[in-house]
């Protein structure tokens, strides 16, 4: 098969590693006190009595010695973030230096493929030929959830046909909480496989203390900040549009943030902000006419606004909405069945909403009324990532300023406001990983290995200082209990892996306020250009602002 010629240069790229791991990943393990969740301890210590407590492991390097063979398990899960291969590459490698004779078997499609026992081996020639490249196709991934009795059971037996003793989740909060049920079960049934997690997900959202970051956050925003550049730069060129940029990132705006620390837009919102000030859609929609009318007075018709995916689901009036519709759709399936136009369901609808809702409801575009009722997950919620958030605001934003001038609140005239909206989420999930994450996912990988070799289970793969060169970078373990809470879930208590969200006393924050009524008026653009791989260190190997400003 023909590969692009970056491909086939960046192949040969050598990721650093942790000086734990200078001779194999044959390590020496440091253990550290007991540790406690992060919070509603009884609950969690009943519900995880096995894996509850253990304490963080901190890796040096190790001196030569033998260990028995190894037969690991793997699965990437949810959605795909830059350098996931990465990460199956350095498990291989480590495996392979705790003893030659180890297998690695990568389970096909996510989940699904562990239940189903669909599954290949990962010889040297198979991971050759995809290290340093993104994506997951490698083995594929896919959202089928590991959480039932039934989906444990037959996930043990098929690791148990295979001889498999070890199975690395690659995945976000979801999967990580469930690799921890799953390494309870396992232990309280004496079923002989340990179980470790890896955090992945370009959302950013997964991280505290002892994990910095999520692999994939620093690519993808990298591929962001270089598209909002571009247009950031056409729109100071052509000075007769303004873009609106939906951002990925689910419910926490870290993508949209460090967007805006590489790119220095004219507006960025920031749902957690958005929620703390009990924002209304009116006021989101007031204060982007200000900064828009204000650039106007300068003869600035153009601009860049960022907007994070979750948004709407964080202004409390459209959160309050969204329960309000999940609620009817459910309940009034059949009526709505027999309704055949869009106006009709709409009209039905507003009917039923109360009156807070309904009216907010009525204040929203048509085609926005529409993709509320319409596009729904597998519980019947909204798909909220669905919503076209960026032309909702465009379109009130318009109205709001022709209200405006037939008022006569508007005392300029050549006010000219005409938009263009894009989403960015797909362009940067399987890019090539920058030589951060590179480095970060082989190490990852790594450390999964030594993790397996010196015999743990119910642990998350940590590697930290990732401010400083590698070899001043510490991997170890964090047991996944540590990162674990209660939540409402459809309706009832469930442990879950606590979400980060954005800190707004945090330094990325904190420089976004110290910097956003400058960048709103003036035009402050910074073009941070397609990501380096090779080159002078200071361009190809920075990491976020986010993790920068978080560290110190
Ligand atoms: P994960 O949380 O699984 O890492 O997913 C990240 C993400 O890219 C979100 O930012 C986005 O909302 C979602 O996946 C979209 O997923 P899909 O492509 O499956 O609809």
């Amino acid at each position: 098969m023909e590969i692009s010629i970056l491909q086939k240069v960046r192949a040969k790229y050598e990721p650093k590693l942790p000086l734990a791991f200078v001779n194999g990943a044959l390590v020496a393990v440091k253990k550290g006190e007991p540790t406690e969740s992060v919070g509603d301890q009884e609950d969690i210590q009943k519900l995880f009595p096995m894996n509850y407590g253990k304490p963080i492991l901190e890796f040096s390097s190790g001196t030569e010695k033998k260990a028995r063979s190894l037969r690991v398990g793997v699965i990437l899960s949810g959605g795909q973030a830059p350098g996931g291969h990465n990460v199956i590459a350095g498990l291989f490698d480590g495996l392979k230096s705790i003893n030659g004779n180890s297998q690695l078997y990568g389970f096909l499609g996510g989940p699904s493929g562990l239940v189903e026992n669909r599954h290949i081996e990962i010889t040297a020639e198979v991971v050759d030929r995809y290290r340093n490249t993104g994506g997951f196709d490698m083995i594929a991934s896919g959202r089928t959830k590991l959480e039932s009795i039934d989906h444990f059971d037959k996930t043990a037996k098929n690791c148990q046909k295979l001889g498999i003793s070890a199975i690395v989740i690659i995945g976000g909060d979801d999967s990580n909480t469930n690799a921890c049920l799953l390494a309870e079960y396992y232990a309280e049934n004496n079923v002989p496989i340990q179980i470790i997690g890896c955090p992945k997900t370009i959302d950013g959202d997964l991280k505290n203390e002892y994990v910095e970051t999520s692999f994939g956050f620093d690519t993808a925003c990298k591929v962001y900040s270089e598209l909002i550049g571009n247009i950031s730069r056409d729109a100071n060129s052509a000075r007769k549009y303004w873009h609106f940029i939906r951002l990925m990132g689910r419910s926490a705006s870290h993508i949209t943030l460090e967007c805006a620390l590489q790119t220095h837009p004219n507006i960025t919102l920031i749902s957690e902000e958005v929620a703390e000030k009990k924002q209304t859609l009116a006021d989101i929609v007031d204060d982007m006419c200000n900064v828009i009318v204000q650039r106007a007075k300068k003869g600035r018709n153009f601009g860049v606004a960022l907007i994070p995916e979750g948004l709407i689901e964080f202004i409390p009036e459209v959160k309050k909405l969204i329960s309000e519709l999940n609620e009817i759709m459910s309940r009034d399936e059949a009526p709505l069945g027999f309704l055949k136009t869009d106006e009709e369901k709409i009209s039905f609808i507003k009917g039923k909403l109360s009156g807070e809702s309904s009216s907010v409801y009525s204040s929203m575009p048509h085609q926005i009324q529409v993709q509320l009722i319409k596009d729904r997950d597998p519980h019947g919620n909204v798909q909220v990532s669905m919503i076209e958030t960026e032309k909702l605001l465009i379109q009130m934003i318009e109205a709001n300023l022709s209200q405006m001038k037939t008022k006569g609140k508007l005392d300029i005239k050549d006010i000219k406001f005409k938009a263009q909206s894009h989403f960015f989420g797909y362009e940067g999930r399987c890019a090539a990983p920058s030589n951060f994450d590179a480095d970060y996912c082989y190490s990852l990988g790594a450390t999964a290995a030594a993790l397996i070799g010196s015999g743990n289970t119910g642990y998350i793969a940590s590697v930290r200082n990732l401010t400083k060169s590698s070899d001043h970078w510490i991997a170890g373990g964090i047991p996944l209990t540590m990162m674990m809470n209660m939540e409402r879930r459809h309706g009832k208590e469930v442990p879950v892996i606590l979400k980060a969200l954005v800190n707004l006393r945090g330094g990325p924050f904190l420089e976004l306020l110290k910097n956003r009524d400058m960048w709103a008026i003036e035009t402050a653009y910074l073009y941070p250009g397609p990501i380096q791989y090779f080159g002078p260190s200071e361009v190809c190997d920075h990491p976020t602002r986010t993790i920068v400003l978080e560290t110190h």
